[in-house]
């Protein structure tokens, strides 16, 4: 059954990208849970075999929330963008390959840019997509939707953030989120969206 999470209550962040392991625990401190990762507590990574943001996050998070006996969030994101149909989507970890190569994933987005000859900010378009999902050990699991809509630049700039950062400009500013303060992305961010929905629905205040 979903509920409130309580003050002190142990939840599992079901993720082993610590880019995103960063940004979550931060967002959940105010709100005075006690936060394992997925690492922590030895899990495996389950294999993501869904088509949709929504389906990658609630295998991810019933399989961490089954094995654990904890109530655990987990996080499905990606950068899809106009020109390219929505690609690499849910794709977006794939495409930096089993090295994790990010330099190399923003440059293929690029070079299917350039091969499309979109040099211009409006074709350039292109939005950051995270789905939380919050599963329960009794398999009940609610989803919460943040997305933040931009354009990309390239070369990449800045070393702050992780994945695509570097090259992802969001509407109404000049900088890439490689280049803001992590507080400054806090603000604005994808996932800060989706995880407000999911605090306000089920965190104490
Ligand atoms: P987990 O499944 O263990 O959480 P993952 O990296 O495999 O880690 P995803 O399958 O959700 O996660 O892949 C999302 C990819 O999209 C991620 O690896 C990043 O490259 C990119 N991405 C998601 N959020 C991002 C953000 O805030 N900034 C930059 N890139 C982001």
């Amino acid at each position: 059954m979903t509920r409130l999470l309580q003050r002190g209550e142990r939840l599992v962040v079901a993720t082993h990208n610590m880019g995103k392991l960063r940004e979550i625990d931060v967002l959940v401190a105010p709100h005075g849970m006690s936060v394992a990762s997925a690492g922590d507590l030895g899990l495996p990574e389950p294999e993501e075999t869904g088509v949709t943001f929504e389906e990658n996050a609630v295998l991810k998070a019933v399989a961490a929330a089954t094995v654990s006996g904890l109530p655990a969030l987990a996080d499905d994101s990606g950068l899809a963008v106009d020109a390219l149909g929505g690609a690499p989507g849910v794709y977006s970890a794939r495409w930096a390959g089993p090295e994790k190569d990010f330099a190399a994933a923003m440059r293929s987005v690029e070079e299917k840019l350039q091969a499309l000859g979109a040099t211009a900010v409006e074709q350039r378009r292109a939005y950051f997509v995270a789905v939380l999902a919050l599963a329960f050990p009794d398999g009940s699991v609610d989803l919460f939707r943040g997305e933040v809509h931009g354009h990309l630049v390239y070369p990449p700039r800045g070393p702050n953030g992780f994945g695509y950062d570097p090259m992802f400009v969001p509407e109404g500013h000049d900088e890439t989120f490689g280049e803001m303060t992590a507080e400054r992305k806090r603000t604005l961010s994808h996932r800060a969206r989706a995880f407000a929905k999911f605090a306000a629905a089920r965190l104490p205040t």
